[in-house]
């Protein structure tokens, strides 16, 4: 299998609710390589962006406001951007992840476990990993820079520091 890049977001309601560790403690346990991290204030630019594919979809207003913190009354910078790396990973964080609709992930995941659907229907799954190939060298990209990533980072200074 190969060696796979992969973006994972903590949700707001993952953030708001303490789940941060829990996510990097299975992706942890999982066996994946954690190569980026950082806090990012999610413009309405970049929640586009990162949804395009969903334009069209009737949830799509409110995943731009939930994705923003609008429903978790978050500040700016409040979700944490993850890229992390190793065979299969995107598959493998999406395992981990459980399926889209919290009320049909599998119970041991982490949506399965965590995840809610809010009565106004919004699918409120803690986490967001990216779900193909494709997708995850858009996404890794479209939140970081190559130099923000450690594999990266090791290559430019080939090994000096
Ligand atoms: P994914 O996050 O598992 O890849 P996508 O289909 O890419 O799922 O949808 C992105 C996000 O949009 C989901 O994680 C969820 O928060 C929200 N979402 C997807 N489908 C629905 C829906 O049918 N109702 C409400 N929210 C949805
Ligand atoms: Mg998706």
């Amino acid at each position: 299998m190969a060696i796979e890049q992969t973006l994972v977001l903590i949700k707001p309601d993952g953030f708001k609710r303490g789940l941060t560790g829990l996510v990097i403690d299975r992706l942890d346990q999982a066996g994946l390589e954690l190569i980026g991290a950082k806090m990012v204030g999610v413009t309405e630019k970049l929640a586009k962006e990162h949804y395009k594919d969903l334009a069209d979809k009737p949830f799509f207003p409110n995943l731009i406001r939930y994705i923003r913190g609008e429903f978790h009354d978050l500040k700016a910078n409040q979700v944490l951007a993850l890229v992390y790396q190793g065979e299969g990973a995107i598959a493998l964080t999406r395992k981990v992840a459980g399926a889209t609709n919290p009320e049909q992930a599998d119970p041991h995941s982490i949506r399965g476990s965590f995840g809610r659907v809010t009565t106004q229907g919004q699918f409120e799954n803690v986490l967001h990993a990216s779900g193909n190939a494709a997708d995850a060298e858009r996404e890794v990209k479209l939140w970081f820079k190559p130099e923000e990533l450690v594999s990266a980072a090791r290559a430019a200074t080939n090994g000096k520091h």
